[in-house]
C-alpha cells in the first residue's frame, strides 16, 4: 500500500506539471482527491490494515495528499495569475483612442424662424399670446365677421371636429387675438404663433397642417402709418436694413383697408433671381386695418379704439429664407436635410 501511495504521489506530480489551465487541473483533482478519486479509495482500504501498519500508512497518507493538495493550489495560484494577466491584457483601453462623435442634432429651421421672428416683435413691445388649436366656430369664423355660407367657410377647407358644426380645428391663429381683444386690456399689442389646420391635400406647398404668426395692435388713434412702420421695421429685422416694402391693396374679410406686403429680395436686393423667381420681390404677409365690426363684437368701441393685424405663413417664410422648394421637407424629419440648418 506504501507503494500504491508513492505511486499516486509520483503520478499525480508528474501529471500537475504538464498542466496548462484550471479546467484541467480540476479534473485531475477530482480523478485523485474527489470522493472517488484514486487516493481517497485508497484511504477507504485501510481498514483491512494491521494495528501496526494503519498509522504509518495513515501518515503517509496525509503526506502524500498534503504534497498533492498544495500542489494543486500553488499551480491554481499560478493559473489564476495568468488568467487575470490575460484579461487584462485583452481589457486594455487606449485612452488615446479619439472618442465617437455624438450626434447633437440642430434646430429645426421652422423652430430658428419662429424664435427669429418672435423676438423682433418682442423687441419691438409686443406679448406672445396662445389659445386652444380646438375652437368654437364662433371664435374661428364669425368673431372675424365671417359668418356663415361666407365662402371662406366652406366645409372643404376645414376641419369640423366629430361632425359638430360648432367646433373646429382652428384655420388661423386669429380666434386667440380676439380672445384677448374680448379682456378690453388696453391697449393691445400681442402676437400670436402657431399651428392651424385646413383641409388641404398635401403637395410641395399645402399641408393640412401649417404654422401662422398673426399680430395684433388695438389702441387709440392707430393708424395706417403705424402698421406700415411696424411691419417694414419688422422686414428689416428679418431680411437685413437695406430691405424695402410695398403694400398692395387686398381683401380680408376681418380687416378693412387690406393690403399684402412683399418685401425686396434679400437674396438679389430687387434685381431678380430664383429666390423672387426674378420679380425681385417676395411677398411676406397679409395685413390691414381691424374691421370695426370685428371691434364692435369683442365689445371694442370702434368710434375710440383703432387697429392694425397682420398674418403670415410661418412654412413659407422658412421656406423663402432657406430656399426650400419643397414644403414637405420640413415636416419628414429627415436627417440629412436637417443637418443643413
Ligand atoms: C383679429 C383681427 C384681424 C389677421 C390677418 C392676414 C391679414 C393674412 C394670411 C397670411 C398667410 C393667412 O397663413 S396665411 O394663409 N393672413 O393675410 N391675417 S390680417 O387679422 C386679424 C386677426 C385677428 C382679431
Amino acid at each position: 500500500m506504501k507503494e500504491k501511495l508513492t505511486q499516486i504521489q509520483d503520478m499525480t506530480l508528474e501529471k500537475l506539471a504538464s498542466i496548462s489551465n484550471l479546467k484541467e487541473l480540476e479534473e485531475l483533482r477530482v480523478a485523485i482527491l474527489g470522493k472517488k478519486g484514486e487516493l481517497t479509495q485508497i484511504l477507504k482500504g485501510m481498514g483491512g490494515l494491521s494495528k501496526e501498519e494503519r498509522p504509518i500508512v495513515g501518515q503517509l497518507a496525509n503526506e502524500v495528499r498534503n504534497a498533492i493538495e498544495s500542489k494543486i493550489d500553488s499551480i491554481k495560484n499560478e493559473l489564476l495569475a495568468k488568467e487575470e494577466e490575460e484579461q487584462l491584457k485583452n481589457e486594455k483601453i487606449d485612452v488615446t483612442i479619439p472618442a465617437r462623435r455624438k450626434n447633437l442634432g440642430s434646430r429645426h429651421p421652422m423652430t430658428k424662424v419662429i424664435d427669429e421672428i418672435k423676438s423682433i416683435f418682442i423687441g419691438m413691445g409686443y406679448e406672445v399670446a396662445e389659445g386652444p388649436e380646438v375652437e368654437t366656430a364662433y371664435y374661428n369664423f364669425e368673431a372675424l365677421n365671417i359668418p356663415k355660407n361666407h365662402p371662406a367657410r366652406d366645409e372643404q377647407d376645414t376641419f369640423y371636429v366629430d361632425g359638430l358644426l360648432d367646433f373646429v380645428l382652428r384655420t388661423q391663429t386669429s380666434p386667440v387675438q380676439v380672445r384677448v381683444m374680448e379682456k378690453k386690456d388696453m391697449p393691445i399689442k400681442i402676437i400670436a404663433p402657431g399651428r392651424v389646420y385646413r383641409s388641404d391635400e398635401v403637395d410641395a406647398t399645402h399641408s393640412p397642417v401649417f404654422h401662422q404668426l398673426e399680430g395684433l395692435v388695438i389702441d387709440k388713434n392707430i393708424t395706417m402709418g403705424d402698421l406700415k412702420g411696424a411691419l417694414s421695421v419688422f422686414a428689416k429685422e428679418l431680411f437685413g436694413e437695406d430691405t424695402k416694402v410695398r403694400f398692395r391693396p387686398h381683401h380680408f374679410p376681418f380687416t378693412e383697408p387690406s393690403a399684402e406686403m412683399d418685401a425686396s429680395c434679400f437674396a438679389c436686393g430687387g434685381k431678380g433671381c430664383r429666390v423672387c423667381k426674378n420679380s425681385g420681390w417676395i411677398e411676406v404677409l397679409g395685413c390691414g386695418m381691424v374691421h370695426p365690426k370685428v371691434l364692435e363684437m369683442a365689445g371694442i368701441d370702434p368710434k375710440e379704439y383703432s387697429g392694425f393685424a397682420f398674418g403670415m405663413g410661418l412654412e413659407r417664410v422658412t421656406m423663402q429664407k432657406y430656399a426650400i422648394t419643397d414644403l414637405r421637407l420640413l415636416f419628414e424629419n429627415d436627417v440629412k436635410f436637417l443637418e443643413q440648418f
